[in-house]
């Protein structure tokens, strides 16, 4: 089988494991199981292909990935967040863009509806997107507004019972086969909204991003908006303004922070076995002081980044986890990850570089994990300013 990620075995160094309740050890043993069995024996081939495996939405709405932690009663899985937190881990062993859809799906979708949504709006989507029997997208991003959202051109204006919706948006994830899209853009006063659009709605379309070399599993597209027609019963009621879709970013960042453990875990795992199956110069070359210099390095920077997901998990169950330190952790995490990738890529030599092992599409995912939900720069921004209290951004 492609890929090594089938004789994957954790890794708990500073026995985290004794924090978790037998919940959260549930959660992730059903999600390490699923990745196993439908994951990892064909991960390898929809990347090489730039094909998404979109008849795991559906599964992933079974085992339940979307929205873990929102309440049962629309659908949601009911659970706290570290048990969010330890199924994003899991689904990211797997493939980054497999959690990816979990992200968007749950934090970027669910959530906006569930938290700023009227009740018919949680009614109508939330229980058909939990399941996966539709798909949503969330878009932010447009071709000329990355890090600074503030500055969307996207619009719409008041007509009626309706408001009329035009511009685009850029990158988004699972866009173009998304039934549902929660779209962020300003109405006729300049504030930021969230609307909800369905796929058919005319003027309307998603055309796909071709030519990525990271997340190659995943589907990424456009959306266009042209004199777009919107029932103002689809706008979300309860926000206005850039901290709409900022606290929901604060939720999938969150599960980012989670997520890059699981593909830093699976680059050490295949790193540390490959080190004492492969001889050179007659022994393994885990024996040799370099290679033990990497994988000492990968396991503390991963021990580390662990406690850090940990102690942010038990923030974020009694509400108190902020969004600078979420920002701090997504953007340690994520590159500690990459930093293992790029070890692990070493101690594989030229078998690192094949499709036998996981780790150069780890390690090309996460230069995307790097960017999207906020640059590993925008992250040290906002630590900055919460530290100064200066704002660089302006
Ligand atoms: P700023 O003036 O700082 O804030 C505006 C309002 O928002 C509040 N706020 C937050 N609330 C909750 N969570 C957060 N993380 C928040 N950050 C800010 C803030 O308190 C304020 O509230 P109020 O009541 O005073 O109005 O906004 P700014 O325009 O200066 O921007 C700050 C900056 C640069 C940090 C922010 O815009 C930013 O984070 N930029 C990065 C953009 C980004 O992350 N885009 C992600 C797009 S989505 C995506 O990538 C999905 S990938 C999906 C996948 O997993 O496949
Ligand atoms: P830019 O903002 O143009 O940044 C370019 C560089 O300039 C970066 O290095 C950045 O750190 C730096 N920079 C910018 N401002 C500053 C500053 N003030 N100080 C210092 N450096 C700065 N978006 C969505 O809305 N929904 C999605 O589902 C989604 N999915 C995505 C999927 C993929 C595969 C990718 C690649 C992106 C996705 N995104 C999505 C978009 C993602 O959030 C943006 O790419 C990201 O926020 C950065 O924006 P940008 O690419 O326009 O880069």
């Amino acid at each position: 089988m492609a890929g090594s990620s089938n004789r994957f075995t954790g890794h708990d160094y500073y026995k985290i494991d004794d924090l978790l309740s037998e919940e959260h050890l549930l959660a992730r043993s059903s999600v390490r199981e699923w990745v196993s069995q439908e994951v990892c024996p064909i991960i390898e081939d929809f990347a090489d292909r730039h094909a998404c495996p979109t008849h795991l939405f559906k599964e992933l709405g079974e085992i339940g990935a979307y929205g873990p932690s929102l309440p049962t009663e629309y659908g949601g899985g009911g659970m706290d967040e570290i048990s969010y937190g330890i199924i994003m881990q899991e689904l990211e062993r797997g493939d980054s863009g497999i959690r990816s859809m979990a992200s968007v799906q749950g934090s970027l979708v669910m959530y906006p509806i569930f938290r700023f949504g009227s009740e018919a709006q949680k009614k109508k989507y939330l229980p058909k997107l939990a399941t996966g029997e539709w798909i949503g997208c969330f878009g932010l991003t447009e071709p000329d507004h990355g890090s600074d959202p503030s500055g969307m051109l996207s619009h719409f204006r008041d007509d009626g019972d309706s408001v009329i919706l035009n511009g685009s948006k850029m990158w988004i994830t699972n866009s173009p086969v998304a039934d549902v899209a929660v779209v962020w853009a300003k109405n006729e006063a300049g504030k930021v909204q969230g609307l909800i659009l369905e796929k058919g709605m005319p003027g309307f379309s998603a055309p796909e991003i071709h030519g990525k070399w990271s997340l190659r599993a995943s589907i990424t597209g456009e959306l266009v908006f042209e004199d777009v027609r919107v029932p103002k019963e689809n706008i979300l009621p309860e926000v206005s303004g850039l901290k709409g879709p900022l606290s929901c970013l604060s939720k999938a960042r969150y599960g980012i922070a989670w997520g890059a453990l699981g593909a830093a875990m699976d680059c050490y795992d295949s790193a540390l076995r490959y080190s004492l199956e492969r001889e050179q110069f007659g022994r393994p070359i885990a024996g040799f002081q370099l290679t033990q210099k990497k994988l000492a390095e990968m396991i503390t920077e991963l021990t580390k980044a662990q406690l850090l997901a940990w102690r942010l998990g038990t923030l974020a169950n009694i509400g108190k986890a902020s969004p600078a330190q979420i920002s701090m952790a997504k953007r340690n995490n994520v590159l500690i990850a990459l930093q293992i990738a790029r070890e692990s890529r070493q101690i594989h030599g030229g078998m690192g570089i094949t499709n036998e092992y996981p780790i150069m599409r780890h390690m090309m995912n996460l230069e995307t994990v790097l960017t999207y939900e906020g640059t590993h720069d925008i992250h040290l921004l906002i630590t900055g300013m919460d530290v100064t209290g200066q704002n660089a951004f302006k």
